[in-house]
């Protein structure tokens, strides 16, 4: 079987590039050298009318098949109706959802012409793998052209409700296109949930638990969280520690004794930033023996600065931060930090270890992958506290998080001021939980749960929603299911561990499920055992 990989933007590696650490972009290049296989998507360039070319380039044993966009398509597929359009109305924005139909025609325009251009590239016994909101359609364009492959797609983003997502013009035949798929990723069960539904009342598809059969198609949707790659983030964040030059160091010394609550983001109306400011102007106002004890770094690299709502955010940012910093700071003390650079990774790594409280606040997301990326690098030892939007999907896997409502200043005001407060031991218990959730459902996890159930149609299990120790095979499973040693940081098996648990054994969890989940209902248990782990490259 060789690998067919489809994204918007595609970025080939350099030569020299050494292993980046973690990150969808390597986990796809992993999968893709193991099976060997082709990455097909836009380079990123724009040229003055369409281009037909495709040029392909040749790293290891894969293959970077790119091409160019015309002006004319990075502003109706890219900019307009994927960025203007489905961007909002998936993140349930309604109010910021501007539909063109010259733009939706410029969107179907480029995938025709992406499935022209694959469709050439595809052999018989290839996998494709299809990325993302921007390409719904593809899997339609390509069986018109007689491809019968088994085909995938993964949605990174939410999927709203039906009675949301039918205000869109078309809705019901750009999800329809969807049913060409032989298998629909989504982050959540919600998600996955909420388009079984649209399908069944929109397009008046029969549903089946996961599978949706509509016009002679049968199509499985299901959720398949996505995770980073834990073991070489944490392994970062104490490296960071040690290194003498480093932005830790430099905040280190600017910060002093002072806390750091940290929010890091592509500066995006969906993640929050703003309220999230409001929010820790709230708390210093509320609890102003905590002023000039602790500070707020906001990281927020721009992106999509052409879309005028991009725009707009940056200024407002801009604005209330620095009314924040003027109303409540000192000669001596800024409250609020806003910094619009993109860091590396080492030095994001860094920054998390530092922060007491890693602020993740999304008005909507995916998944959100700073959450987990934010326990992922901090010190067993003495762990900061992760204060999470419940309209993350990532609050579906991470109950142990302090879970907030991003539309409430107060309440979110409150949960700074008690991460800020909270024991060791109670911190060091809910990292141990949280760490070994990220960890047994890392990027590995990930791909290959999803390519096992696209590549063979195999049934694969729920995710539990708490996760016991497990061996598969025999074998320790991916960097998973193991806690970093508080003393030396490196990754341990937990004490507790069962030697082996066997899918379908259902072996109770060692941590309590729901029932101890701040802010979270008693989660119920799928009754399915627990799935077995592969490790990418391994
Ligand atoms: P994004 O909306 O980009 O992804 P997210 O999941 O948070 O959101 O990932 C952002 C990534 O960018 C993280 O790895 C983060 O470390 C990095 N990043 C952010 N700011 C940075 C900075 N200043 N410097 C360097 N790196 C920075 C979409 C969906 C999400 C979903 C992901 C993956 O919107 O919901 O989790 O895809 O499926």
């Amino acid at each position: 079987m060789r690998l067919v990989v489809v994204s918007n933007r595609v970025t080939v590696p350099d030569r020299n590039e050494k292993a980046a650490a973690g990150g969808l972009a390597v986990a796809l290049r992993e999968a893709l050298e193991k099976h060997g296989g082709l990455w097909f998507g836009w380079s990123g360039a724009v040229s003055e009318g369409p281009s037909q070319e495709i040029r392909q380039i040749q790293r290891g044993k894969v293959t970077y098949a790119l091409t160019d966009l015309g002006e004319a398509e990075r502003q109706s597929y890219y900019l307009g109706f994927s960025n203007r359009a489905l961007w909002p109305i998936m993140h349930y924005r309604l109010g910021l959802t501007e539909f063109q139909r010259s733009d939706y025609m410029g969107y179907l325009g480029v995938n025709r012409r992406f499935a022209r251009a694959l469709a050439g590239l595809i052999q018989p016994d290839d996998v494709i793998w299809i990325h993302d909101y921007h390409l719904i359609p593809l899997a339609a364009e390509l069986r018109r052209r007689g491809i019968g492959n088994r085909i995938g797609y993964f949605h990174h983003i939410p999927w709203p409700s039906a009675d949301v997502l039918g205000a869109l013009p078309f809705s019901s035949t750009l999800i329809r296109t969807l049913t060409s798929y032989d298998l629909v990723g989504m982050q959540t069960q919600i998600d996955a949930r909420n388009l079984i539904d649209g399908l069944v009342s929109l397009c008046g598809g029969k549903a089946e638990g996961s599978t949706l059969r509509l016009g002679g198609r049968k199509t499985v949707i299901r959720a398949f969280p996505i995770g980073i790659d834990v073991e070489s983030f944490r392994r970062l964040a104490a490296a960071s520690v040690r290194q003498a030059a480093t932005p830790l160091r430099a905040t280190r010394e600017s910060l002093g004794e002072r806390k750091l609550v940290i929010g890091v983001d592509r500066l995006d109306y969906s993640k929050g930033i703003v309220q999230r400011l409001e929010a820790f102007g709230q708390f210093l106002r509320s609890h102003p023996d905590q002023r000039s004890r602790v500070g707020l770094l906001q990281i927020a690299p721009p992106s999509r600065s052409d879309v005028p709502e991009y725009a707009e955010l940056d200024r407002q940012s801009d604005e209330v931060a620095g009314r924040l910093n003027a109303q409540l700071g000192e000669f001596d003390w800024t409250p609020i930090r806003v910094v619009k650079k993109a860091y590396s990774r080492s030095a994001l790594a860094g920054f998390y270890r530092r922060a007491q409280v890693g602020l993740v606040t999304p008005m909507r997301d995916g998944m959100n992958l700073v959450a987990k990326e934010y326990v992922a690098a901090q010190d067993p030892a003495d762990p900061g506290v992760l204060v999470l939007s419940r309209f993350a999907g990532a609050a579906q896997q991470m109950g142990e998080a302090l879970i907030v409502n991003p539309y409430d200043t107060h309440e979110v005001a409150e949960a700074i001021r008690t991460a800020l407060a909270m024991p060791k031991s109670e911190r060091i218990r809910r990292f141990e939980a949280l760490y070994r959730t990220i960890s047994a459902t890392d990027i590995a996890w990930w791909t290959n749960r999803y390519l096992d159930a696209l590549s063979a149609g195999r049934e694969v299990p729920d995710e539990p929603r708490s996760w016991p120790i497990e061996i598969s095979g025999g074998r320790p499973a991916a960097s998973g299911n193991r806690l970093p040693d508080p003393k030396t940081g490196e990754s341990r098996s937990h004490a507790k561990a069962e030697p082996e648990t066997r899918a379908g054994a259902a072996k109770p969890p060692l941590r309590a499920t729901g029932a101890d989940r701040p802010g979270g209902k008693s989660a119920p248990r799928t009754g399915k055992g627990t799935p077995r782990l592969k490790v990418v490259g391994s």
